[in-house]
């Protein structure tokens, strides 16, 4: 039965479990639960009633859930799987480990993480979390430094530039993330009406804008600087008080570093925007240290890390560190920025955003964040530490409120 292809029902999941897997005992009771919410996947739990002892198996569908348009290879689930187990080893703790995979059915079984929370929808709940910062900078410095050529052997980071080129995922990012947001030329943006008139006049008619942000496409498309993540927003990190996992690596490829952490600096900053709209001033202090903290404590490892791997000769040279992440903060504050514009404008929403009311807090909200965003776009090479991104969304939030920085 599953010596062919075919996206599975919760019965399906039972039955591979049973048939494939040698996870639980034979006569184990199973209940199944397909609990998947993201854009791509599908999601199935199974848990033993006897035990209560689960294990996920997440399996790629031919299309997108988000809309059909989307026809994805499902080769996606073993770069999802290979990475885990990767990053497994790059960054001990902070993945889910992967127990199968199956490259027939296209789906991989990792550890249940039900005991943790999506770290998006704690944030609406204005929840802050003391471990986050340690966690991602350590993932980040170690996925990404330790894949560069920078430390490894130049050949074989060819040989895994070669393994993970994943060119549908990023076609996506490329439309959806550098192109679309700014023209809409596929007429497949999502604005939210009261901020059409904005996006016309201050995106799609900004040639300034556009010109720099073709550069940044060219930057992602050809800058194959260290295996990322490629989209590590807060939908795919799981936390619990005393644990951070990193999932979802599905559209992980050779890119620039920089996409990964303004990736995650644009989201802090989504939930910060939440949080003042909401006028939660413990969170948005909160989020205000997280997003100064990520960029300098990722600076401080990078550079410890740096000193103690650095396996290529000219990398040695003085100066050529600073250059470096200098390049990689650069990178990291117009990444803010594009995430920050493609989740307002374009057609995958968050729920930081989209759940503001009434209707006019919304609007505002996003009109300051993507005013913020151009300014990390356009503003980029003038970015270098933590408080200068804090200084710059004081900035535009007191320009745009009246309200003086404290
Ligand atoms: C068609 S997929 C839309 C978005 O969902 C994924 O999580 C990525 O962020 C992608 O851009
Ligand atoms: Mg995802």
């Amino acid at each position: 039965m599953f010596n062919h292809y075919f996206t599975m029902t919760e019965e399906q999941a039972i039955m591979y479990t049973e048939r494939k897997l040698d996870f639980f005992e034979p006569t184990e009771p199973l209940i199944c639960k397909e609990i998947g919410d993201g854009n791509l996947n599908y999601i199935f739990r199974i848990v033993s009633q006897r035990t209560g002892r689960s294990i996920i198996i997440k399996q790629s569908g031919p299309v997108a859930r988000i809309s059909d348009q989307f026809k994805l290879s499902p080769d996606r689930n073993r770069i999802e799987f290979e990475i885990l187990d990767l990053h497994d080893q790059l960054a001990p703790g902070l993945v889910p480990k992967v127990y199968h995979y199956d490259p027939i059915m296209h789906l991989t079984v990792m550890d249940d993480l039900s005991d943790h929370v999506i770290m998006r929808s704690e944030m609406l709940a204005h929840k802050a979390f003391p471990r986050f910062v340690e966690d991602i900078t350590d993932y980040m410095v170690n996925t990404l430094l330790l894949t560069s050529d920078v430390c490894m052997d130049h050949q074989q980071k060819k040989a895994l530039v070669k393994n993970y080129i994943n060119p549908e995922l990023c076609a996506i990012s490329e439309d959806l993330v550098f192109t679309e947001p700014f023209d809409d030329f596929n007429r497949r943006n999502d604005v939210f009406p009261p901020n059409l008139a904005w996006v016309k006049e201050n995106l799609y008619a900004d040639e300034v804008l556009k010109l720099e942000v073709a550069k940044l496409k060219f930057e992602f498309m050809n800058n194959a600087q260290a295996l990322i993540h490629g989209d590590l927003h807060t939908g795919s990190i799981f936390v619990k008080e005393d644990s951070t996992k990193i999932i979802d690596p599905e559209f992980a490829f050779y890119g620039p570093m920089g996409y990964d952490v303004g990736n995650i600096i644009a989201n802090l900053l989504f939930a910060w925007a939440n949080a003042s709209a909401y006028k939660m001033s413990a969170q948005k202090k909160w989020l205000e240290e997280t997003i100064v903290s990520v960029i300098d404590v990722f600076k401080e490892k990078f550079i410890n890390k740096w000193h103690t791997h650095v396996t290529e000769r000219t990398a040695m040279y003085p100066g050529f560190m600073a250059y470096y992440l200098d390049q990689v903060i650069h990178d990291t504050s117009a990444v803010t920025g594009l995430e920050g514009i493609r989740r307002i404008v374009g057609i995958a929403h968050v729920k930081d955003m989209t759940q503001i009311t009434p209707e006019d807090a919304r609007a505002f909200a996003e009109r300051l964040v993507m005013t913020m965003s151009k300014r990390f776009i356009l503003d980029r090479h003038q970015l270098s530490s933590g408080a200068d991104f804090l200084h710059l969304i004081k900035t535009v939030e007191q320009t745009m409120t009246g309200v003086p920085h404290d």
